[in-house]
């Protein structure tokens, strides 16, 4: 870490502005040697932008005007010093003005350098530096806020009450071992019982926002299927606000799969419109058919479509559907504006769905009202796991506490509920990249009395 690495920050095409970002130690250096005036200038006034040129030191000549900034480390975002030059946004003025900062002393960084300096010199914990590229990915608001909290340290602070009775549990079992003769005191097992429970419980709930977190990552599956013709295709087109997919009055319309991206209440949503499902079809509609049913199987939520004026199609298939994902499954009752609507025809788990027009547009925004509801019942929560190395560490740490409190319930070896608290102490600090034996030294150390 002590070279210096530069980049260019902004997304290549062609724009007004284009920033190139140098980090390390001789970042004045290299911004000086570029622009050798504003440089010199911006860092005599650190965290003010000047004005200057950039100039190709080996002719002379004018690469483009600048501004120029200079901040002096450990303030700075990757704890270095830190300089940028703003230039021109065109992709080839941007690439000289790359080369002339690596000319003048800095390499070219890495995917990721600058955020992982951050990280290394302790301005990021892991789950922040996941953060970043989640803000910038982001396709929904809530995946944005989301995010942002997360840049914010969320899930530390979420976590911190937990990692603390764990790294202090821990650390207490450690020092028992050092008296293998005596017993462990009623009262301290106990106590670390109750607030192995109260960590149980925080990290079963951190497993459970992962769900969320994939829909606000990914996107939540929303599969709409039925029976041909309950109006599936329409119902799209009018929740999207977009002629999607086609529509027709011939059963059997829709073939292979309509996807479609929308976003509902923050929550970035993939419709899947499937071809429907019906007795007597023949080759290719059987295909798209097989193609519905395995689309149920990856949906985060299914909209069961009915012809609200053709109950002879809530055939037995469908039931089964309804019956087999009921926990994910939202019917809706289609053409309400039909005059032989009849949703008292219906099974009862049909007719309480939602009844709409696609048609007429009618009721749609109180089946986007329940929808937003089934796919973010979790949301009250400001602790959400957003990847798959966050989710693989709260449950490893939540394998071993729980063991360490079932040893300790029925009066197991102390050395063995240590063993477990350990390794729940490391895969939690895993999660932020901490170091835990550090975090655990502290813990004893900071339990002795003042002067000892
Ligand atoms: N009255 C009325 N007719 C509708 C409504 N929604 C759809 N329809 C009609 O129902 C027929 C079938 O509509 P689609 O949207 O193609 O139905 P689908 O479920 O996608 O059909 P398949 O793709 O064949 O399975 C068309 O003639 C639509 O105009 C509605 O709300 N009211
Ligand atoms: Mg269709």
């Amino acid at each position: 870490m002590n070279d210096t690495i530069a980049a260019i920050a902004t997304a290549t095409g062609n724009a007004a502005l284009g920033i190139i970002r140098i980090s390390g130690p001789s970042a004045g250096d290299v911004l000086q040697r570029v622009a050798p005036v504003a440089g010199k200038k911006a860092r005599q006034h650190p965290g003010q932008l000047r004005f200057g040129r950039a100039l190709d030191a080996s002719t002379g000549e004018v690469v483009d005007e600048v501004l120029c900034f200079f901040a002096k480390g450990p303030g700075t975002a990757t704890g270095e010093d830190v300089a940028e030059i703003h230039g021109h946004g065109g992709t080839l003025v941007l690439n000289q003005l790359l080369a002339l900062a690596c000319r003048a002393g800095a390499r070219l960084a890495l995917p990721g350098e600058f955020t992982r300096r951050a990280y290394t010199s302790g301005k990021l914990d892991l789950t922040q530096a996941e953060a970043v590229m989640s803000l910038i990915g982001a396709r929904s608001e809530l995946a944005a806020r989301t995010a942002a909290k997360q840049l914010g340290g969320a899930i530390g602070d979420a976590l911190a009450d937990e990692y603390e009775h764990v790294t202090n549990i821990s650390a207490g079992l450690e020092t028992c071992l050092d008296f293998p003769d005596e017993d462990l005191p009623k009262e301290m097992v106990s106590e670390f019982i109750g607030r192995l429970s109260q960590v149980i419980e925080k990290l079963q709930a951190a497993v459970q926002s992962w769900k969320l977190g994939q829909m606000l990552t990914k996107g939540a599956k929303v599969v709409i299927a039925g029976p041909s013709n309950a109006g599936k295709s329409s119902l799209l087109n009018a929740l999207i606000h977009e002629d999607r997919a086609l529509v027709d009055s011939v059963p059997g319309t829709t073939r292979d799969i309509v996807e479609a991206s929308y976003e509902i209440n923050g929550i970035p949503v993939t419709f899947l419109d499937t071809a429907g499902l019906r007795f007597g079809a023949q080759k290719v509609e059987l295909m798209g058919m097989e193609k519905s049913r395995k689309a149920l199987a990856q949906a985060d939520l299914i909209l069961l479509v009915f012809d609200g004026a053709a109950p002879q199609t809530a055939d037995a298939e469908i039931l089964r559907i309804l019956e087999s994902h009921k926990d994910n499954t939202l019917p809706v009752l289609n053409k309400c504006d039909h005059r032989e609507f009849t949703p008292s025809a219906f099974p009862e788990a049909i007719r309480q769905g939602v009844q709409v027009s696609a048609a007429q547009n009618l009721n749609l925004d109180v089946l986007q009202q329940q929808m937003a509801g089934r796919l973010s019942s979790e949301r009250a929560t400001d602790l959400i796991l957003t990847t798959a190395r966050q989710l693989d560490a709260v449950e490893t740490t939540l394998d071993h506490v729980i063991t360490a409190r079932h040893i300790l319930k029925k009066g197991g070896e102390p050395e063995l509920a240590a063993a477990d608290m350990r390794w729940a102490r490391e895969a939690l600090a895993a999660l932020w990249g901490k170091d835990s034996q550090t975090d655990m030294i502290d813990a004893i150390f900071s339990s002795f009395c003042l002067g000892k």
